[in-house]
């Protein structure tokens, strides 16, 4: 074994999977999982802040065709920094079937951009969370936002629920479509209807741009698997109040995971119980992901 296996300090993510009761739509996209490495040949970044097992571009496409899933939305996660070609090389694999998103720079140039572009990207991540990043200065990440614009890119923030206060000017004044993961990370210990979920439910009430991953069930949920008892109120009530503006995704291959490794197929069974009518069902796995990753119409 190399030394880079030594390295990695995340469980491993779950070899076999239960075939999942619950049928996907035809076109379902996973929209929130991630691809890492092979760090042989993609090394991680050296300034992160764990290490994962390797998780490739054929292993991604393997589980998502057993899950019944068609196309899928790969997100840089933090391990490999601003250093997208994992990322960019997995969709390169997947062809028309993956878009991805991107975490960049505050020099990059328009010519990184343009090829980022071409190989599917469709959106910036930024993230907030203090235990996997430094968090980069308001005007440098607004200057990144200038340069996407242009090709109308949406962001993705990642971010937990005590410091949405802090945050949440700078991220209403952002001008894109913007992307929330994991529902901003709210305390599923707490009533969903009750007062601290309020706050993430305002600002997407008041703020249309704002749309919402409705995943994550396995890093929020206190009660753990298979049933995720704690996670579903929250992701129900958003995908009721917000039909329109919500995403999926598997989290797959979960990094940074230390209590328990999800079974992916488990986390595709909770996907009626968080959207219980068939249409809310295609919205959610189809006609939103493809609004945002697969429409190139120019007015998009
Ligand atoms: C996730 C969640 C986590 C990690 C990252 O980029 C990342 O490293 O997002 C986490 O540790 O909560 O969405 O993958």
């Amino acid at each position: 074994m190399s030394q880079f296996i030594k390295d990695v300090d995340w469980l491993d993510w779950h070899p076999n999977p239960v075939k999942p009761d619950f049928l996907v739509p035809e076109g379902a996209v996973d929209a929130h999982c991630h691809i890492f490495g092979p760090g042989d040949q993609f090394p991680f970044a050296p300034q992160r802040k764990y290490t994962p097992c390797d998780a490739s571009a054929a292993q991604l496409w393997a589980l998502r065709d057993y899950l019944g899933f068609s196309r899928s939305v790969i997100v840089q996660a933090t391990c490999h920094g601003t250093d997208n070609s994992a990322m960019v090389h997995a969709l390169q694999h997947l062809g028309n079937t993956a878009r991805g998103v991107a975490t960049v720079k505050t020099n990059v140039s328009n010519q990184e951009l343009e090829a980022l572009h071409a190989a599917g990207v469709r959106g910036v991540r930024f993230n907030f969370v203090k235990r996997l990043v430094n968090v980069l200065p308001f005007d440098d990440l607004m200057s990144i936002v200038e340069k996407i614009h242009k090709y109308n890119w949406h962001t993705v923030i990642y971010f937990e629920a005590q410091d949405l206060t802090a945050y949440r000017d700078f991220f209403t004044a952002l001008p894109t479509i913007v992307v929330v993961d994991h529902m901003g990370r709210p305390d599923v210990t707490q009533d969903a209807r009750g007062k601290a979920f309020e706050p993430f439910i305002q600002l997407l009430e008041e703020n249309s741009n704002f749309w919402c991953k409705v995943s994550g069930a396995e890093r929020l949920s206190v009660i753990g698997p298979p049933i995720y008892d704690d996670f579903v109120p929250f992701a129900r009530k958003v995908v009721k109040r917000f039909p329109d503006r919500v995403l999926w995704g598997t989290d797959w291959p979960h990094p940074n995971m230390k209590s328990h490794m999800p079974d992916d197929g488990e986390l595709v069974n909770l996907i009626p119980r968080i959207a219980p009518t068939p249409s809310l069902q295609h919205q959610l796995l189809v006609d939103n992901p493809s609004r945002l990753y697969w429409d190139e119409s120019p007015s998009h």
